[in-house]
């Protein structure tokens, strides 16, 4: 798909299994994200997503909304 991209976000605050969770449903509840990898011990969020539906600001937004931050 020529307009999937993937995206790696280093993300502040996140603690456990439940910040994981936390931050995988909101960006999963956004319309055009895909597959979501969060890194605990690295601090990074990898998402796949289609440009066309939705845009890295907000997934950065989703993730803050979620109550952690996105360096
Ligand atoms: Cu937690």
């Amino acid at each position: 798909m020529a307009s999937e991209s993937k995206a790696v976000l280093n993300v502040e605050g996140m603690s456990c299994m439940h910040c994981v969770h936390a931050v995988k449903s909101a960006l999963s509840a956004l319309n055009g994200v895909g597959n979501v990898d969060v890194d605990l011990a690295d601090k990074k969020v990898s998402v796949v997503f289609n440009q066309d539906q939705v845009k890295i600001e907000q997934i950065k937004d989703a993730v803050e909304q979620a109550g952690y931050e996105v360096k």
